[in-house]
Formats: structure tokens, sequence, C-alpha cells
């Protein structure tokens, strides 16, 4: 195997709650994932990215992992997940599973002992303190709201940067530290082919906890203080004790990490094989994001990021994940979404530089959901942070509001299959409510009309298959910069050159002919100098 096998790889995002529901419980399961096997080697995906499948008590979906060596029943048996790592397998896909270390449950048995004796080996997996005065020991704030310290009956305060049940791990412990590798190792071990590797930048404190100044705020945001200094010497031993060994793939969720630091985490010789690119997953600020000064503020955005990364490292781009709400609701008025603009937007991303990630149902273009009242709402961070605003005498709809935008259910909502009962993913009442809109946006449907955004991701990732030196290796380079709207750039490699050119506006463009063959487009006829709103074509030349 290549030592930089991910670098050709097309990845699909699963989110095993909402994926497919194999038991008729209303909950995505293992078993559900093998019933779709064929359809991601249909769609032409090499890895399937899985979120948290461990044992939990779901506060945080999974993300607050209760026993790391066993998977949450509601999924299945340990079984099942060998099974679906073995039915992967068969099919020439890889699995990675994500990698939760900076934080655990506080039902997990280290911190079960922690709680029960201040004196045991366990309670120093994890930051504790006492103060004088009955206060928390510093101002900061957690990414979920409230503080970052929650108290303990016997008078201890312990840390949290997430949901006061997420106890962050004490890195400084080596310990803890050889438990964790141990633990990645065993799953390397069953034939997994990595990890995504969750809120990394979080794991190094600094260690006087002292409260920071701050402007607006009641609290400083704890999510300033990442990729704290020292954070290389754990990043580095991680590499060498786990990944390095098994030429894993490693894509790290590294919030905080900019342009300068950027060659650290994911250059040749950085501490992952790449890190997700957060430099422009948003258009929020923009009031219109259908005017031409917010696409081309977004495409600065793009091409600063890439031309800077491309040049010392590798990343992982998407449009989509599990926290964020949906790309054509991201990018896009609401009047604007269709077909061709839910393509172009693909376009754009897929063949930048690095690793395209593909969260589940946005291969069909599935939507924000009109949330109409927060209890239909599962995420803690936005009921949290809800609840905490409205105390703090915020508007309840305009809070509301946010969430509906911004929430990170409206990518959780289930996977929309079919037309049928629930969108084909359960037999029951799903966990979440479904997207009211399956019964028109779902998989049935768009494998029936090969003009589908289906089939023209199919024909993306194809692309990318065939093409896979030229993205390796091509420069990246904007072009046709003189059309305001229109996002454009070349990757050459030799006399290879892929060029992908995007109208990305809702109204017609004449561009300069171009001289190269268009090998893939949204529209009938890709070659005229007129473009159509949000037409996206491929152009390419040996
Ligand atoms: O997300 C981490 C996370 O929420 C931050 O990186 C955030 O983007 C940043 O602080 C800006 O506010 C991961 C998971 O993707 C998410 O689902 C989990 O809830 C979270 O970690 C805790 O495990
Ligand atoms: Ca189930």
């Amino acid at each position: 195997m290549k030592n930089d096998w991910w670098k050709e790889c097309v990845v699909y995002q699963i989110y095993p709650q909402s994926f497919m529901d194999s038991n008729g419980d209303g909950i995505g399961d293992f078993n559900g994932i093998i019933q779709k096997l064929d359809y991601l080697k249909d769609l032409g995906v090499d890895v399937l990215w899985i979120c948290p499948m461990y044992a939990s008590p779901l506060i945080d979906n999974g993300y607050d992992i209760s026993d790391y060596y066993s998977v949450n029943p509601i999924f299945g048996t340990n079984k099942d997940m060998e099974s679906l790592i073995e039915e992967t397998n068969k099919r020439n896909i890889k699995i990675i599973l994500d990698l939760v270390v900076n934080h655990c449950s506080n039902q997990h048995e280290w911190f079960q002992k922690a709680i029960k004796n201040p004196k045991c080996e366990e309670a120093d997996y994890f930051y504790f303190r006492t103060t004088e005065d009955d206060q928390e020991p510093n101002n900061w704030r957690s990414n979920f709201g409230g503080s970052v310290w929650s108290r303990l009956s016997d008078g201890r305060w312990y840390y949290h940067t997430f949901a006061k049940e997420q106890p962050d791990l004490n890195w400084e412990c080596k310990k803890l530290r050889e438990k964790i590798y141990k633990m990645i190792n065993w799953w390397l071990e069953k034939g997994i082919a990595g990890f995504r590797i969750d809120a990394i930048t979080f794991i190094k404190k600094d260690l006087s906890f002292s409260s920071r100044s701050m402007k607006d705020c009641e609290r400083y945001p704890v999510e300033n203080l990442t990729d704290y200094p020292g954070i290389g010497v754990f990043l580095d031993e991680m590499k060498e004790r786990c990944f390095e060994k098994y030429n894993c793939m490693t894509v790290a969720e590294a919030p905080g990490v900019d342009n300068q630091a950027f060659e650290r985490y994911a250059g040749k010789n950085g501490y992952f094989s790449m890190i997700f690119d957060f430099g422009w997953e948003n258009m929020e600020d923009e009031k219109d994001k259908s005017s031409i000064d917010a696409i081309e503020r977004w495409k600065r955005k793009i091409f600063k990021n890439v031309s800077n990364n491309s040049k010392i490292g590798w990343s992982a781009i998407f449009l989509e994940n599990h926290d964020q709400s949906r790309c054509v609701n991201k990018f896009l008025e609401k009047e604007n979404i269709n077909f061709y603009s839910a393509s172009a937007l693909a376009s754009i991303y897929f063949y930048l530089y690095g690793t395209p990630f593909v969260y589940q149902g946005q291969e069909i273009g599935m939507t924000n959901v009109e949330w109409k009242d927060i209890n239909d709402m599962e995420d803690v961070r936005a009921k949290r942070t809800y609840q905490e605003a409205v105390e703090q005498g915020k508007d309840p709809q305009e809070m509301l509001a946010y969430f509906s935008e911004l929430g990170r259910d409206n990518a959780r909502t289930p996977m929309q299959w079919t037309s049928g009962k629930n969108g084909g993913f359960s037999e029951s009442d799903p966990w979440i409510k479904c997207n009211d809109n399956y019964t028109v946006i779902n998989v049935e449907n768009q494998i029936k009309d090969t003009n589908s955004l289906y089939h023209y991701y199919k024909s993306l990732i194809q692309y990318h298959h065939k093409h896979t030196e030229l993205l390796k290796k091509g420069l990246f380079k904007p072009v046709l910069e003189e059309y305001p709207g229109l996002i454009a750039y070349e990757r050459s490699y030799g006399s290879q050159k892929l060029t992908v050119v995007v109208n990305f506006t809702n109204s017609q463009m004449k561009i300069s002919k171009m001289t190269q063959k268009c090998v893939l487009c949204n529209y009938k006829n890709g070659e005229t100098a007129q473009m159509q709103p949000y037409e996206a074509r491929i152009y390419y030349r040996e």
C-alpha cells in the first residue's frame, strides 16, 4: 500500500444514528450500513468515516464515550461491527473511526472511580481543582455554554471543554496517554484504516488556568485556547506510537489551526495525514449570499487557503459534516437551491486540493429543516445554548431562528432513501424527525433520473479516480479572475490540465472561449461562451 494512499481517496461520512435502521427501532445501525454498502460502492467512494459508535450515554450523540472498547448496543453488537468491517473490506472500501480523546463520558469507569476516590490513579486522568472561595476556578466558557468547570458533591471542580457530561482527559498524565495509545492500536489491529480525530487541538491546556479578559461576553470562550504551546509533544508521540506503524489515514478536526500552523499539523512531517480545512466552511456572516460581493469574498477565502495549504501540506476538503447545516443552505438563498446550484457547489470544492469528503445526503442535496420548536431538536449544544441565552434575556424566537439556520440537527435528520414512510430510513418513528421533503428529495428518485445530483456526484468521483496523479500533485491556480461571481481554477501536472469553471450566480454570464474539452457539465452543452445560471464545467486536456 502506498505511503499516502489517502490522497487518492474520496471519503463518505456516515452518521450512524441517521443512516439506515435495519431492525425498526428508529435508530440507524451497523446492519443498516451493511445493507447500503452496495449503494456506497456504486457511488464510488473509497473510505467511510463512521461517527462515534462506541458505548455512550449519548448526551452528545456518542461524542461522550463510556467505553472505548465496546460498541453502543443501539447499533448492534461488537460482532456486527466486525461484520461491517469485513463486508466493507470485501468491497474494497476502508473504514475510519472517530477518535474522541480530548474527553470521555462522565459515565466512563475512569471518571466514576475518580469521583469516588480523589486519591486513586484515575483521579489524575482528569483536571480537578478546588477553590477557597467556592467560585469557579476561572472565567472560561465551554463550547456548549456555561463554565468549563462543573462541581462534584465533594466540592472539587472538574474541567470540560464541551458538556459537563464530557470531562476532559488530562494528557499530561503519562499513564493515561499509554491507555489511549493501547486503545488506538487495538482498533487498528482490527482492520480499520485510520481515524478522524475529534477536537484534538484542545488537548493541551494552559495549566495556569488563569482567567482571561474579555470584551462583550460574560465568560472567555475556551475555543480561543486551541493549539496551545506544547501540544506537539503529545501529537508527535501519538503519531509515533500508533498511526505511523500502521500507515493509517488520520484526519484531524483541528479548530484554531491557521495557515501558519497548518504545516505542523498537515505538512509532510505533520502530526496527521490531513486536517479539515475550516477556512471557508460557511458564508454565515453574509446577509445576501447571492450578491456578487459575497460570492467574491467567499472565493477569495477559498483561494487564499488553498494557495497557502496546497504548497505545504494536505487538506480534507468538505462542504458538510454532522456539526453544520446543509451546504445548499449555507451557501445559497432558499430560492436559488436547485440541482444546478447544488452541483455547482460540488464542482467548486471537489478538485481544489486534498481529499474530498462527502457527508451522507449531500450527494442528493438534502436540505435544512424548518424547525418550529426547540423541543424538536436533539442537539445538546442547541438545547443548552438556547436555554442559557433565554435565561439571560435573549428572545426565544431569535434563538430558535439562529439554530434553525445553523443548528447541527440540520445535518442529523434521517437519510432520505425513498419517498415511502420515514423516507425508507425506518419502519418506526425515527429518533429525530425526518425532513418532510423526503417525498421529493430521495435516493430512489435520483438513481432513476440520470440527470440528478446523485449521478453528478458519481461522475465527479469517477473523474477524481481517473486523474489521481494530477489531483495529488498538480499545481493549483485561480483563473478567469476578471469575472465577478465566476469561481474558476486549474490544476496542472506536466501537460495535463483540469480546469473547473463555475458561474456561481443566478444569472447568465459570458466568458471567453475555452480551448480545452469540457468533460463534465451540469447543463447539456458545456462548450458555448454563454454560461447559464449556476452552470459548472470541468475541462480537461492531456
Ligand atoms: O466538534 C468540536 C467542536 O464543536 C469545535 O471544534 C467547534 O467547531 C469549535 O469549538 C468552534 O466553536 C467535535 C464534534 O464534531 C462534535 O460533534 C462534538 O460535539 C464535539 O467535538 C465534542 O466531542
Ligand atoms: Ca436500529
